[in-house]
């Protein structure tokens, strides 16, 4: 069974809830207050089952709006996320101001799809009714909707009788399910939303939630968050017109059991159920337009306030434009709104704009951008990426690559999260970006390929430099590069290291270099160094204190040659071995083990001629490396360990 909402439209009287109860047999005005006054106030709920011209099943979810001027505000909510309109005008009233706002909120909302339908042809003669709406849609996307005429009233005059048939209500059931026939269902992108539209609590089952789900599924147990107040909360249970179902699927009424929330004060109207991750935000970049249809309307001011209308909600928001002060009819400008409260906005959402003191439909639009910084806003270059998304709405390519282009590099995951693309079409788009050599993608971070060349180019020119100034050394200390590049993600610079290092650089222990690069000393630090090495030659097993080796500067940057060409071995930070003595210190401390049993350190500095202050920190050193093994105050051979062991095992066998 296909699934779909559909909304009534039209000025107030025309005849739209009484058509929806014609339809369906359920009276949309449920309120004491509507029933008393006999309009339509807030939204209505009623559902329909038809049958397409294949015979397939067609549900459909029915949203009945008020058309009353004072109410506009409501009739926005009831058709933020709609298949198709019931467009309504009464024969005898023809085209009032309510169809005309009607018409305008539906084209900024992007409802392509429409049936009209002319009521109340018992009274009035249909002809000139008919006319007056084909001439007022002409040029938009109704222009070729079907018509239907109804009566749902006795008829008097014989000729109309004729006309009508059965009150045209049987003509109205095959038109929509003709035109619901050939709408593909909405899609599951796996980011499910549903802007509540009634909260309210039921004795023995707590607070209960509706509203038109869209964008994915929700299932009994979800764990869901309540936006902007980002409250989390479980699903109890969940109803999809009156049906108790495990699954709620995108584009179905659906009400959620949520018994840990209050209405009211924890969930309202206007707010937004979703999963985990989807969060809300007060800027947002678009492009705004304006209908031509607004005639003499006056312009809208950049930094005016207005009404944002987006999902069941509107927010008093500050509008700024982009490239001019003011926004005539009939065009169109980038704005950016600054929302007076956080709202859970995609990239590609419709919005209407109504004015401050909420009298008319000013404007509508889509969304280009969430999270709009006011700076980045301004450039020129934000302008152009922002008119190439707003010409390619479907186009997943253009949007990540403007994402990526306009932050230079992003967590990948955060990529058109909040939009109407799914998370498969942005991975398949970001591939796509890659082989294109348009992005780069270094583990969970997507880099703008110029990013990453004037990245990659710095970070060659400071190992270029440290070459330069220090040839004795093998390169660049990598945590002086990582602090020179901590502007961008440690995952990117991570990222470049190993591409370095994947061609003309190498890593050796801390450092990072030219592949090609040969360190040598500095002829004025030469006669420095042959002195260390005399020295340490003189004292072989008791080299002398490192501050007394390298004293100054230029003995420092010597002995750091020589220990990075592996001629010295830092022991710690105080002692230095030559490569030579520490091999022979090694054998001698293996023979004395070996031919006197366990040795401590002070047995070994007497045997070997030096002191605690060497001794202590090499036997560390050689435990480490698993030459020695220290137990109790003593030291084994670790190697000997293991054969006395053997021979002990041997021993055993024996007897
Ligand atoms: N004569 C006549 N009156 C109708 C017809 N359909 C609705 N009405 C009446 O028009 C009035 C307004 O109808 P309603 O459905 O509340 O209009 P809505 O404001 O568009 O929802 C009611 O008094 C209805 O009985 C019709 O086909 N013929
Ligand atoms: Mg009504």
């Amino acid at each position: 069974m296909k699934h779909f909402i559909v909304a009534t439209a039209g000025h107030v009287d025309h005849g739209k809830s009484a058509l929806v109860r014609a339809l369906t047999g359920v009276d949309p005005d449920r309120l004491p207050e509507e029933k008393a006054r006999g309009i339509t106030i807030d939204l209505g709920f009623a559902e329909l089952n038809l049958r397409g011209p294949d015979g397939e099943e067609i549900h459909a979810g029915i949203i009945d709006v008020p058309g009353h001027e004072d109410f506009v505000r409501n009739m926005i909510a009831g058709v933020g996320s709609i298949d198709l309109a019931l467009f309504v005008v009464a024969a005898d009233d023809g085209w009032m101001p309510q169809s005309e706002e009607h018409v305008q909120i539906l084209e900024y909302l992007g409802v392509t799809r429409a049936v009209i339908v002319l009521t109340k042809i018992d009274i009035a003669d249909p002809g000139n009714a008919e006319r007056e709406i084909r001439e007022k849609l002409r040029g938009t996307a109704y222009a070729t909707a079907p018509l239907v005429r109804t009566s749902l009233h006795p008829i008097n005059s014989t000729a109309l009788s004729r006309r009508v048939g059965g009150g045209g209500v049987a003509e109205l059931r095959s038109a929509l399910a003709s035109q619901l026939s050939h709408i593909a269902p909405q899609r599951d992108i796996g980011k499910p939303r549903l802007f509540v539209d009634r909260a309210f609590s039921l004795r023995g089952v707590g607070t209960v939630v509706t509203g038109t789900l869209t964008g994915g599924m929700l299932r009994v147990g979800d764990d869901v968050v309540v936006q902007p107040a980002e409250k989390h909360s479980r699903i109890r249970s969940l109803q999809s017109h009156g049906r108790d179902v495990d699954l709620a699927h995108p584009g179905t009424r659906t009400a959620i059991n949520l018994p840990d929330l209050t209405p009211g004060t924890g969930v309202a109207r206007g707010d937004a159920i979703t999963s985990a991750g989807l969060a809300p935000t007060t800027a947002i970049a678009t492009l705004l337009r304006r209908s031509p249809r607004l005639h003499s309307a006056p312009p809208i001011k950049s930094g005016s306030t207005v009404y944002f209308h987006h999902g069941t909600t509107r927010i008093p928001a500050k509008v700024t434009l982009l490239e001019a002060d003011s926004l005539p009819v009939a065009t169109d400008a980038l704005a950016r709104f600054e929302l007076n409260k956080p709202a859970l906005v995609f990239i590609g959402d419709r919005f209407v704009v109504r004015d401050a003191s909420e009298r008319q439909t000013i404007a509508g639009g889509v969304v280009l951008a969430v999270d709009c910084k006011r700076e980045d806003f301004r450039w020129a270059s934000s302008a152009a990426l922002l008119r190439a998304r707003a010409a390619a709405e479907h186009d997943v390519d253009l949007y990540a690559r403007a994402q990526v282009a306009g932050h230079g590099e992003v967590v990948s995951s955060q990529i058109l999260s909040r939009s109407r693309f799914s998370c498969s079409e942005i991975a398949q788009a970001l591939r796509r970006l890659e082989e294109r050599g348009e992005i780069f993608l270094a583990g969970n971070i997507a880099a703008d390929a110029v990013v990453w060349r004037v990245l990659r180019e710095r970070a060659v020119r400071l190992i270029d430099a440290a070459h330069a100034a220090a040839p004795e050394r093998v390169g660049l200390e990598l945590n002086e590069l990582k602090s020179e590049l901590s502007g961008h993600s440690a995952e990117l610079v991570d990222a470049l290291i190993v591409d370095l290092c994947g061609g003309d650089f190498a890593r050796t222990g801390s450092l990072i270099g030219r592949r090609s690069h040969r360190a040598v000393l500095p002829p004025a630090l030469e006669s420095i160094a042959e002195d260390i090495r005399r020295r340490l030659e003189l004292n072989a097993f008791d080299p002398p204190p490192r501050k007394q080796l390298a004293p100054d500067g230029k003995a420092r940057q010597a002995l750091k040659f020589l220990i990075e060409q592996n001629e010295l071995v830092e022991i710690n930070d105080e002692v230095v071995f030559s490569r030579a003595a520490l091999s022979q210190i090694k054998n001698e401390i293996a023979a004395f083990i070996s031919s006197r049993g366990p040795a401590t350190v002070s047995q070994l500095r007497i045997a070997l001629k030096t002191s605690r202050r060497v001794m202590v920190p090499l036997l560390e050193r050689l435990d480490r490396e698993g030459f020695t093994r220290r137990v109790g105050d003593e030291r084994l051979l670790a190697q000997q360990i293991t054969s006395v062991k053997l021979s002990d095992a041997s021993i055993a066998q024996r007897r």
